[in-house]
C-alpha cells in the first residue's frame, strides 16, 4: 500500500520505562484504563511527560505557522464578507496556539524554550504548512479539508488522558467546526461557479491531496511513537485509522461535488469497505518535515521576524507586571 516504506530495525530500542517505580507506574496506568484524567500535579512517568511535551508543542507550532498560508490571502479575499471570515479564522488559529502552549507549559517546558526550538528548526510542525497557498481556491481547500483532518484527529484525542490537552482540544474543535463550514461553503461556491472557478478548485485539491494524506502521520508500520501514545491514551487511534476515518467521511463529499482526487490507485475494498490509497510519496513527507519543503525557510523567517518585532512588547509587559502589583491608593 505504501510502496517500499518499511520499519528500520537498525536502531537499538532504549527502555523508555527504565528507573520508573513499578507501583506508581501500575497505579498511573490503571487510572488511565479507568478513563480518569491525569492532571499536571499528578505523578507521571518521564516518558509520558516527554511525549506529551513533544506532541502538544508540535501542535502549538502547527497552529501558529498554520495561520501563515491563509493569512497571506486576507488582503486578497474576493469580498468583504470573505475577508472578515478569513480574518476571524486566522485569529482563531493564533488563539489555538496560545491554548496549546499553555497546556504544554503545565508539563514544565517554558514558552520561550518552545518558541526557541521552533525558530532554530529543532521542533517540528505539521507538514501541510510548508506548502504555498497559490490561489484563493487553496485557502478554500485548506479551510475545508485540513480543518476536517484536524477535527478527525482532535475530536478523538480530546477523549484522551491528559486533562489540560483534552480541555484545550475540546475548545479548539468547536472553533474548527466553524472553519470547516466556512471552507466547505467556499469550495461549494467555487465548484458550482464558472468553469474557471471549478478548474481552480480542482487544481487546488490536486495540489493539497498528498500533503493531506501525510497530515495523519506515516503508516502504522513506520510510526515511531504511536504504540506508547495509544497505550497511554494520548493518541486515541493510529495514524492509519485516523486517515481511514477521514477518507470515509470526506471522499463521498468530494465526489458529490464532481471533484476528483489525484490518486489512480485509490479504491474501496469490496469486503471491508476500507479505502486503499496509492503511495502518497512518503519520501517527500520525510523531506518536508525535516526542513526541506517548498516553504519551510520562508515560514520560519516570517516567525523570526514576528518574534523580533514583538520583543519590545514582551519587555514592556514584563516591566508593567511589577507596576500592577503595587496597590493603587
Ligand atoms: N507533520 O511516530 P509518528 C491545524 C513526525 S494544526 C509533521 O507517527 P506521532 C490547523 C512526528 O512528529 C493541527 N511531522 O508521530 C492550523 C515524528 O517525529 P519526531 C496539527 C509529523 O506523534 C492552522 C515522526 O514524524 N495537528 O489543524 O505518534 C490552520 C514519526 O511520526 C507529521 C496536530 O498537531 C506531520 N503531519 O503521530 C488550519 C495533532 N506526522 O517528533 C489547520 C497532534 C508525523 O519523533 N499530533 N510527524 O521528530 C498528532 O496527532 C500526532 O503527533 C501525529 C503524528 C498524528 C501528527
Amino acid at each position: 500500500m505504501y510502496g517500499n516504506l518499511s520499519v528500520t530495525d537498525s536502531k537499538p530500542k532504549r527502555n523508555i520505562l527504565e528507573g520508573e517505580d513499578p507501583e506508581r507506574l501500575a497505579e498511573f496506568e490503571a487510572k488511565i484504563l479507568r478513563g480518569e484524567k491525569i492532571e499536571p500535579h499528578d505523578w507521571m512517568p518521564k516518558e509520558y511527560r516527554r511525549q506529551l511535551i513533544r506532541m502538544i508543542e508540535q501542535h502549538a507550532h502547527s497552529e501558529i505557522i498554520g495561520a501563515l498560508p491563509e493569512g497571506t490571502w486576507i488582503t486578497r479575499a474576493p469580498s468583504f464578507k470573505r475577508k472578515m471570515a478569513l480574518m476571524a479564522k486566522v485569529q482563531d488559529e493564533s488563539g489555538h496556539c496560545q491554548l496549546l502552549y499553555n497546556a504544554a507549559e503545565t508539563l514544565g517546558k517554558s514558552r520561550e524554550a518552545m518558541i526557541n526550538d521552533l525558530l532554530i528548526g529543532k521542533s517540528k510542525y505539521s507538514n501541510v504548512f510548508n506548502y504555498p497557498a497559490k490561489t484563493w481556491a487553496d485557502t478554500a481547500v485548506i479551510a475545508w479539508l485540513i480543518d476536517a483532518s484536524a477535527i478527525v484527529n482532535q475530536v478523538a484525542n480530546s477523549k484522551g488522558s491528559y486533562g489540560p490537552y483534552c480541555r484545550a482540544l475540546e475548545r479548539i474543535c468547536q472553533e474548527e467546526s466553524f472553519h470547516l463550514r466556512y471552507g466547505y461553503h467556499n469550495v461549494v461556491t467555487l465548484a458550482t461557479g464558472t468553469p474557471l472557478q471549478r478548474e481552480m478548485v480542482q487544481e487546488a485539491l490536486n495540489r493539497w491531496w498528498r500533503p493531506i494524506m501525510h497530515f495523519f502521520g506515516p503508516p502504522d508500520t513506520v510510526s515511531e511513537h504511536g504504540a506508547i501514545l495509544m497505550k497511554w491514551k494520548v493518541k486515541m487511534a493510529s495514524n492509519d485509522d485516523m486517515r481511514q476515518s477521514f477518507l470515509k467521511q470526506y471522499l463521498p463529499k468530494i465526489f458529490e461535488l464532481g471533484l476528483t482526487v489525484p490518486d489512480i490507485d485509490l479504491h474501496q475494498d469490496a469486503e471491508t469497505k476500507q479505502w486503499i490509497i496509492g503511495d502518497p510519496d512518503w519520501d517527500e513527507f520525510f523531506r518536508v518535515i525535516n526542513g526541506d519543503g517548498p516553504c519551510n525557510a520562508e515560514r520560519l523567517a516570517v516567525r523570526r521576524t514576528a518574534e523580533e518585532n514583538g520583543a519590545w512588547v514582551r519587555r514592556a509587559l514584563k516591566k508593567n507586571t511589577h507596576a500592577y502589583t503595587v496597590p493603587l491608593s
